[in-house]
């Protein structure tokens, strides 16, 4: 029997809303996902792939028309549209969810309705989230139970009268013309329908620990972002941490698991995983930044996921894993372009036909076996460089803030900004590439504030003046740099190999917070020394490095115009600060 009132009449509410035939609550134990995974295999929900060679593990196929998440159904409902701002999508909270009651309405009709009571962060810590998810989807129950914490003492926490935010998420006839996410950050809710793709499903990931805690954060003064948190250990054993925030599939599980290059292995560097996608960050009584991961599980890109480029994630998805709109070979195993092993005679592609390699559709171009969005949920307790430190509530003392995107030219390796203004700038004026995981033309250069844009549940302009002020209540700053893996030459051909060399550039970062190493101020902030980036043992081909750091002043005054158009769109809101900084850099550029 709960003892929560307000949880009680939300659930009867919602339940004479949507018409399940039954109420499931989750509890978290072993036996009811068992008898969950049944139920979903025998309807066809999930497909459980070989136990002798991925052990614990299912298949999923989401509908054709709901492999990403849709920015353009999902909105960000206050009272007034100013407090969404310009780069969100509104609608005032009555229409929202009248709107959404029409769609919701006996949508459960002959299906279950289940109950997950979930905690983001460790159930009972301060720094913690309470949710509660309404779901008529297994899938996502199970998703929900790899990625956050489900547990019977989440109802305890949450007491007679915790605070929770309100999950109701269904499938209804999974239209895309009935689609909608919807969060309402001033009533602590969130109603997701229409849809079965994780990003939009799961509410525990964007909905709540970035759209909804990023508000709460604005109110309570601390920090939600879209940032992996990462351990490094030099040779001394001295552990530093760092986040990073990048747009999605712009490599940040990738980074977050990085597997040092040979010769830092020798020297006994090693790396730690603290999260890959969403860092909350609060200034603690030694007055500086610490961070948790509220999640305790990965929703990672399964494309070009390999031994190469990511062996730590190739472990962690051996067991215990979904994965999501990849290739299902015959014999119950999984593939997807750019895994490891041969690619396969013959599978089941992600849309369920039958597949071979080198297949054309009628415009000729190459059928993939997998969704370049396709998806694995696991445990990050099975990552073999997960940090010791995940259920320390207090979390990590972040050393610096890293912000970065796919930029083909124009921005250098890495740089440093001159201070935390100057850093808030750099965020605020991110662009990328875009990528598979939003809807959208693919290579087209977007803004990408903090890689929030599509996360901020309330006024970008008023997150930029949340950023500056938390800079000034911190009596000690990280120190904030940006870095671009992804500059090509002029064959198109990158200049940088990425993945696990990327320590190399950590390793600068690192050395110049701990003020061991100089650097050369230069326009756009400080870059490294050529001599100051570790190459030993790279064969980075020569002239590289040179021109990793070009700044090209026309492309930068280019861009600076970009900015400009991007930054109007706030209008009168934007801080002076970030004006500021603009008109510095126009400055400087000369
Ligand atoms: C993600 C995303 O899935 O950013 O992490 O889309
Ligand atoms: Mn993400």
């Amino acid at each position: 029997m709960i003892k929560h009132k307000k949880l009680q009449k939300w659930i009867k509410d919602m339940v004479r809303l949507c018409q399940p035939n039954c109420v499931i609550w989750i509890d978290g134990s072993q036996k009811q996902k068992k008898q969950l995974e049944k139920e979903a295999c025998s309807t066809g929900e999930i497909i459980r792939l070989s136990h002798k060679k991925l052990p614990g593990c299912f298949y999923h196929r989401t509908a054709i028309n709901d492999v990403a998440r849709t920015e353009n159904l999902t909105f960000i409902c206050t009272k007034n549209k100013s407090e969404a701002g310009p780069t969100n999508n509104w609608m005032p909270p009555k229409q929202a969810y009248n709107k959404a009651r029409g769609i919701f309405k006996g949508s459960m009709k002959s299906r279950k309705m289940y109950v997950i009571p979930f905690s983001m962060g460790p159930a009972g810590s301060p720094f913690s989230k309470i949710g509660v998810e309404l779901t008529d989807s297994i899938y996502v129950v199970l998703n929900m139970l790899i990625m956050t914490h489900v547990s019977k003492q989440v109802l305890d926490v949450l007491g007679e009268d915790g605070e929770f935010t309100k999950c109701l998420h269904g499938k209804a006839e999974l239209d895309i013309k009935k689609r909608l996410i919807l969060h309402f950050p001033q009533d602590n809710t969130i109603w997701s329908v229409g849809s079965g793709y994780g990003g939009n499903v799961l509410l525990g990931k964007k909905c709540l620990s970035l759209r909804i805690a990023s508000y709460l954060a604005k109110k309570e003064g601390w920090l939600a972002e879209h940032m992996l948190i990462m351990g490094i250990e030099d040779a001394n054993g001295h552990i530093q941490y760092i986040s990073g925030a990048f747009p999605s599939a712009c490599g940040k599980t990738n980074l977050a698991m990085l597997v040092p290059p040979k010769s830092y292995k020798k020297k006994t560097y090693r790396v730690w995983t603290v999260g890959d996608d969403i860092a909350w960050m609060r200034i603690d009584s030694d007055g500086s930044l610490w961070a948790i991961n509220p999640e305790v599980g990965f929703f990672g890109v399964a494309p070009g996921t390999n031994s190469g480029s990511n062996p730590n994630a190739v472990e962690t998805i051996k067991k215990n894993t979904i994965f999501t709109n990849v290739l299902l070979k015959h014999d119950k195993t999984v593939w997807w372009e750019g895994a490891d092993g041969p690619v396969p005679k013959k599978g089941t592609d992600w849309m369920g036909r039958p597949w071979k390699p080198g297949m054309l559709d009628d415009y000729g171009k190459i059928i993939k076996g997998a969704h370049s969005n396709s998806r694995f949920t696991a445990p990050l307790s099975q990552c073999p460089s997960v940090s010791f430190r995940l259920e320390q509530h207090h979390g990590v003392p972040i050393s610096a803030i890293l912000f970065g995107g796919r930029r083909a030219h124009l921005a250098p390796l890495v740089y440093e900004s001159f201070n935390w203004q100057h850093g808030v700038y750099i965020g605020a004026t991110m662009a990328s590439e875009r990528t598979s995981a939003q809807f959208g033309k693919l290579g087209e250069v977007r803004f990408d504030p903090m890689a929030m844009l599509p996360f901020n549940g309330y006024n970008t302009a008023d997150y930029f003046r949340h950023w500056l002020q938390m800079g000034k209540r911190m009596k000690k700053q990280p120190r904030i740099f940006y870095v671009n893996w992804f500059r090509v030459d002029e064959n198109g051909k990158f200049l940088w190999p990425g993945f696990g060399e990327n320590l190399r550039v950590l390793e600068w970062i690192l050395k110049r917070c701990n003020n061991e190493v100089g650097a050369i101020k230069t326009a756009i902030g400080y870059i490294p020394k050529i001599e100051d980036i570790n190459t030993q043992g790279l064969n980075l081909p020569k002239g590289n490095l040179k021109k990793l750091f070009t700044i090209d002043k026309h492309e930068w005054k280019e861009e600076l115009e970009r900015q400009r158009s991007f930054l109007a769109i706030f209008g009168d809101s934007l801080p002076e600060e970030i004006l500021e900084e603009h008109r510095d850099l126009e400055k400087r550029l000369g």
